[in-house]
């Protein structure tokens, strides 16, 4: 049996597992109705889209609770298949005995996101859209949920799905020129190299979305770094408004690394406060700057701190000259006690901006969140319906434009392109696009990518 089999009803507990006034029990296939009508009680003649006041009963008659059956017959449907969504108490023991009655009446346990595998494999979403709905779940922001939303309303498969579908055009004359030499004439080269170019062109712009796209997706990691005692873990809790991190007068008071996220123009920003660098004096000081390091190698942006008016030593310009190519901000703390540093101070740090700060007094603070922001998404994050926000999506892009570029090499070669070698580049690129909307892609990736969702989804 494929996994994907269509003829089984599945049935899952679509809310999240706790105490809350309502959860849902959801039931979709050929016989959701059957099911469902044996462990509701009153029996009335169910209409499509309608709610249902009742009661689930076991088969002995007794009552397990008072619940709302909304009962959606194919294919205006989620999955396109008949659904019954059962809305209980959401209690663990509520929700449990109603799916294990359904269980015991033919319906099967659905996997993790086999409802919205199956609107996939339905046709009713395409698989950026399906991807969008993990994307809708996970949205952390305001500005996320937007590029989610309009993924979920299908504007990136159909972008991608117009220029696979002007792909096909172009294959379709190459090979005809290659099938019927006669009737299809000499292939002007012109035209179908300019072709390619155009597609190659609205592929690329596609692509440059996916550096701020990431962001918005997984958010940013801005790691908090510097000698000890310059105030890392102030900055910290300061900008998370919040005693998060302990604050004390002693050089190496912070030891590990303390993380908490925070929203700045739209993007989801985790703050890394590290222990200051400088030689360990002992062993979990050295595990702890050991850390320091590794954390800054993943950083997207480095947040590096000294104080005002001490001028800056060995072990700032090495950590620098570590950083050197990064993005990053060199932040003066502490301009209550001291204007600024030096500036002979600091001759190396000219590409990384400037700014004076004060975690005790809270001056400069919104200038630094403004800065962060402007640092990371190159002047603020150009939010658009087609983004690119997936590594998957932004791997089949590289690769198709890949494809793309030898296709215009091949036809820029000599007096004859070989076209059946073009012909081969634009099948592979072809395919690439529809890896992305799903209109080529194996079981593997589709167990890979709905093995993401949570249960009942
Ligand atoms: N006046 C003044 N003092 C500050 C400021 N920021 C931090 N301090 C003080 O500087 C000292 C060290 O602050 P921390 O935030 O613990 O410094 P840190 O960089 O996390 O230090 P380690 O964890 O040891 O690496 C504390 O006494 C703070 O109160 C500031 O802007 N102005
Ligand atoms: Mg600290």
């Amino acid at each position: 049996m494929s996994p994907y089999d269509a003829a089984d009803t599945i049935a899952a507990i679509s809310t999240p597992i706790g105490e809350a006034g309502i959860g849902i029990v959801r039931l979709s296939g050929p016989a959701a109705q059957t099911i469902a009508r044996r462990i509701f009680r009153p029996h009335p003649t169910w209409q499509s889209h309608r709610l249902y006041l009742g009661r689930v009963v076991d088969p002995q008659g007794e009552i397990i609770d008072e619940v709302l059956l909304s009962f959606m017959r194919a294919p205006h449907t989620y999955t396109r298949e008949d659904v019954v969504e059962i809305n209980c108490h959401s209690g663990y023991g509520v929700l449990r005995r109603i799916l294990d009655l359904a269980l015991a009446q033919g319906a099967r346990l659905a996997r993790p996101g086999e409802f919205t595998l199956r609107a996939f494999l339905s046709g009713r979403l395409d698989l950026t859209q399906a991807e969008a709905v993990l994307e809708v779940i996970h949205s952390r922001t305001e500005t996320n949920l937007k590029v989610a939303a309009a993924h979920l309303h299908g504007a990136l498969g159909r972008r991608i799905g117009q220029v696979r579908q002007d792909l096909l055009d172009l294959l379709a004359r190459v090979e005809a020129a290659l099938d019927f030499p006669e009737e299809a004439g000499e292939l002007p080269t012109a035209p179908l190299r300019a072709g390619l170019e155009a597609q190659a062109g609205a592929l690329e712009a596609l692509d440059a979305t996916y550096e701020a796209g990431r962001l918005l997706k997984e958010g940013l990691l801005a790691v908090i770094a510097g000698r000890p005692n310059v105030g890392k873990s102030s900055l910290l809790n300061r900008l998370l408004d919040l005693e998060r991190a302990i604050v004390t007068e002693i050089p190496g008071t912070t030891r590990d690394l303390i993380e908490e996220s925070i929203t700045l123009g739209g993007v989801v920003v985790r703050f890394s406060d590290t222990a200051g660098l400088r030689p360990a004096q002992d062993r979990v000081e050295e595990l702890g700057i050991a850390r320091t390091r590794e954390r800054l190698q993943q950083a997207d942006l480095v947040l590096y701190l000294v104080e005002a008016g001490s001028p800056l030593t060995g072990e700032d310009d090495a950590a620098l000259a570590a950083l050197a190519g990064r993005p990053g901000l060199l932040v003066i703390n502490k301009i209550d006690l001291a204007p600024d540093l030096p500036d002979a101070a600091f001759p190396q740090f000219e590409a990384w901006p400037r700014l004076a700060i004060s975690a005790k007094t809270g001056q400069g603070l919104a200038a630094l969140k403004q800065a962060i922001v402007d640092q990371a998404l190159g002047g603020g994050l150009k939010v658009q319906g087609e983004m690119i926000t997936q590594a998957r999506h932004h791997r089949h892009l590289a690769q198709g434009l890949d494809c793309l570029g030898r296709a215009r090499e091949l036809l820029d070669g000599g007096q004859e392109p070989p076209w059946e070698l073009v012909a081969l580049e634009l099948v592979a690129a072809i395919r690439e696009l529809g890896e992305i909307t799903g209109e080529e892609v194996g079981e593997a990736i589709l167990d890979r990518i709905f093995g993401q969702f949570c249960l009942g989804k």
